[in-house]
């Protein structure tokens, strides 16, 4: 079966998951040249076999709010594929997700983990639960009760959660309690914890900061750096503070953050004191617009920060966050680098958009995968049961993402016939990720 068959088959049997769809068209519409070089991926369906998930667990979480009344949610882990090591990625807990959104994430997650290079199989779970307006307690007891259903089928050599939107530190310790009380193991079943109980320093900060040292590769490729560049971050979350304050810890200019409301701008840009403001802020629920108060600046309530003059835009709230006409503003407005902190936060037709107009563009799954690389460190910690230092933490970091950039380059200028110092950072890292995953896949045999 081709790989335009394949898409066909996922188009009829899945059409009412539209982000999965989306996902799998981006990558298959990239990796043409090397499944062409490679006979042996058709022949053994690799691609075909790699869009189906190993399997979908889903099941019920009832929990009782802080009126003693019982709620009901969803859960789900999806098992998507263990090529190159356990089941690796984190927990959503937001309104909106569903199966489409945790297989689109738990397909991206194959091979963001296997452009690591790191022993990591790609997963993806959550639910449907809005922490959103819940008490301390209520959230607790939705994360123990969802681990109480989860247990059953994660384990430290089989499937490893950690965090993503909705699910930091404070929710995977709970997760982390309930496994240890129901198995009676001190094991690094789950990743982020906290430091001090089986947490890696620097799991915190590795995905925001590990998209800044992606940019910083894609800058020096350009003979260019950071300082005194503007970006627009948007969200106000885990990866968007920590890619804030590295380009400010870099002498970029910070001029935006956002959330589901809407925009701050402040032209003087952020720096370290606003950014722990921000972080408290963010902990306690507090609104951003009262950053304003504060700090001056602007807030544009309900808008995107896409309507500024900058340099980069690191977008890191969620999926499809900016879409086709967003693209045609950030064009015009000069924007020459995007930086995807968040996972597919570009639609089809802004991608196409911006690379029409060779806006160099980092995709989420070679960028943003600086927190799964230290989540994959943390597990190994974990297994030898010692810690690493900070120092030796960030400094395996740098190298993974210098890998990963370097070795998306360099597909790019094996397979893509780009002109005058353009790299096709999409096709590129797609097509090494593809690779080490399919390769394995072959020589497995028709297992896996
Ligand atoms: P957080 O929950 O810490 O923060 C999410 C931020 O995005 C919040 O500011 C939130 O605003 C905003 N946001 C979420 N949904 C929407 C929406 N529908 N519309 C507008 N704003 C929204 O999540 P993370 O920072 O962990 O994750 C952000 C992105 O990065 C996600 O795409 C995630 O998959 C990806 N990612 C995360 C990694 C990690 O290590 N945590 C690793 C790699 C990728 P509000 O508070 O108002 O909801
Ligand atoms: O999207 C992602 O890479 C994450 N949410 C982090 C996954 C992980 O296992 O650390």
């Amino acid at each position: 079966m081709s790989i335009s068959q394949a898409i066909e088959k996922v188009e009829a049997r899945y059409a009412h998951q539209p982000e999965f769809i989306q996902a799998v068209k981006e990558v298959a519409l990239t990796i043409a040249p090397l499944y062409d070089a490679h006979p042996e991926y058709e022949t053994l369906k690799v691609f075909e076999r790699l869009v189906e998930p190993d399997r979908v667990i889903c099941f019920r979480i009832n929990w009782e709010n802080d009126k003693g009344e019982i709620e009901v949610n969803r859960g789900w882990r999806v098992q998507f594929c263990n090529a190159l090591g356990p089941y690796k990625g984190g927990l959503r807990f937001h309104p909106t997700v569903n199966q489409s959104v945790l297989k689109f994430l738990g397909f991206e997650q194959i091979f963001k983990n296997a452009l690591t290079g790191l022993p990591i199989g790609g997963g993806k779970g959550g639910s449907d639960f809005d922490p959103k307006g819940k008490s301390e307690t209520e959230i607790r007891r939705f994360c123990y009760a969802f681990m109480r259903e989860l247990h059953h089928y994660v384990n430290k050599d089989i499937d490893v959660p950690a965090g993503d939107i909705g699910v930091g530190s404070r929710e995977v310790s709970y997760m982390y309690a309930m496994y240890k009380n129901l198995t009676r193991e001190s094991t690094g079943v789950i990743t982020g914890k906290g430091v001090g109980f089986g947490g890696s320093l620097m799991r915190t900060e590795a995905t925001g900061y590990g998209a800044v040292y992606f940019l910083e590769s894609m800058l020096a490729a350009q003979n260019e750096d950071i300082k005194g560049k503007k970006v627009l971050v948007s969200g106000a979350g885990n990866v968007s503070l920590h890619a804030a304050e590295k380009v400010c810890m870099l002498d970029g200019i910070v001029l935006t953050v956002s959330d589901s409301k809407g925009t701050l701008y402040d032209e003087k840009g952020l720096n370290q004191e606003k950014i722990d403001w921000l972080k408290k802020q963010k902990e306690q629920s507090k609104p951003l617009a009262e950053y304003v108060d504060v700090f001056g600046g602007e807030w544009l309530a309900g808008k995107k920060p896409w309507q500024f003059k900058a340099d980069i835009i690191i977008p890191s709230a969620t999926q499809n966050e900016v879409d086709e006409e967003d693209a045609k503003q950030l064009v015009e407005n000069g924007i020459r680098y995007v930086v995807e902190g968040a996972n597919m936060p570009l639609t089809a037709d802004a991608i196409d958009y911006i690379r029409l107009h060779h806006v160099h563009y980092a995709p989420g799954k070679a960028a943003n995968a600086g927190g799964v690389a230290v989540s994959a460190l943390e597990m190994s910690q974990n297994s030898v049961r010692q810690y690493k230092t900070h120092e030796q933490i960030d400094s395996r970091l740098k190298i993974i993402m210098k890998n990963i950039h370097d070795s998306a380059a360099e597909a790019s200028e094996e397979y893509c016939q780009t002109k005058d110092g353009y790299i096709d950072y999409m096709s590129g890292a797609n097509m090494v990720g593809f690779k080490r995953v399919a390769d394995a896949l072959v020589a497995y045999g028709i297992l896996n």
